[in-house]
């Protein structure tokens, strides 16, 4: 049984990689910051989660998370940096410098603190996995992905930099680049609440899902300790990378 620590919860993969990890027999902490949430959770799942309030943008509290746990759930087998959002599709001249500064602040600082205050007991102990979630937004450009795939870009080069200083040691980093995936609060989130704008993106499309996202950790945390998957690009069979864009006109439109 490991223990395994996961950032955002209470909604769409979080949500899933709780309830996954929990059937496989491990025990979770759960985080998020909508508290009625993290409590159905417990209430699901029983003592197999311990579930706590986390708010990613507060440096404060990042930091001194893992020190305030209760001892004997302070050891951290796997940590999940799942928690994350990306805030409209607007051209950078027209994007909200707020928006631009909360993405940052979430998929960025928050992740790389949580991480450095898990870091050293891995390293003591020579075992544990981080699990990072990337995103293809961070692989391929896209109109209106701006901050939000720079972000995860971040998140793959980060997650390739952290092997590069733990080579040798079975402390395992995985980045998973999804796709399109569906049932989740992502896209809702992204349009500022519009669920007829979100549902329209994934109309007809057969997107993944966030069980398909937490199948995948699942096999990740089942992997021997030696075994390092560096990033995993996944995406359903609907969708495929395209070609460079290019306008005929050389006058803005
Ligand atoms: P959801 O919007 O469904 O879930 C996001 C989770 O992040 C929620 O639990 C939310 O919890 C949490 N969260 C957001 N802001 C904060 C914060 N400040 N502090 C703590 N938790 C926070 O999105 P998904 O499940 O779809 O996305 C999960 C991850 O996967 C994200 O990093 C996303 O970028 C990435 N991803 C998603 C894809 C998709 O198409 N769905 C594809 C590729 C990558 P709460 O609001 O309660 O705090
Ligand atoms: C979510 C996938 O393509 O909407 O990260 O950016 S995408």
């Amino acid at each position: 049984m490991k223990t395994i620590l996961i950032t955002g919860a209470t909604a769409g993969f979080g949500a899933a990689f709780a309830r996954r990890f929990v059937k496989d027999g491990h025990r979770v902490i759960a985080t998020g910051r909508r508290v009625e949430r993290l409590a159905a959770l417990g209430e699901e799942l029983g003592d197999a989660v311990l579930a706590l309030p986390l708010d990613m943008t507060d440096r404060k509290q990042v930091d001194g998370f893992v020190a305030g746990l209760p001892e004997d759930w302070r050891r951290i087998d796997v940590l999940v940096n799942n928690a994350g959002l990306a805030l409209g599709l607007n051209p950078a001249w027209e994007c909200d410098l707020a928006d631009w500064d909360r993405m940052v602040a979430t998929n960025i600082t928050g992740l790389v603190h949580l991480t450095r205050a898990v870091l050293p007991q891995m390293v003591a102990r020579d075992d544990g996995l981080i699990i990072n979630l990337g995103s293809i937004a961070g692989d391929y450009p896209y109109p209106g992905g701006n901050v939000y795939g720079a972000t995860k870009a971040f998140v793959l080069q980060f997650s390739l930099n952290l092997r590069a200083d733990l080579v040798g040691r079975n402390v395992r980093v995985t980045n998973i680049e999804p796709g399109l995936v569906a049932g989740s609060e992502f896209s809702v989130v992204r349009f500022g609440g519009d669920a007829a704008r979100a549902a329209a993106l994934y109309a007809d499309k057969e997107p993944l899902t966030a069980e398909d996202i937490a199948e995948t950790a699942a096999w990740l945390v089942s992997l021997p300790p030696h075994v390092n998957i560096n990033r995993i690009e996944m995406m359903p069979t609907s969708q495929a990378s395209s070609a460079l864009a290019v306008r005929k006109e050389t006058s803005p439109p």
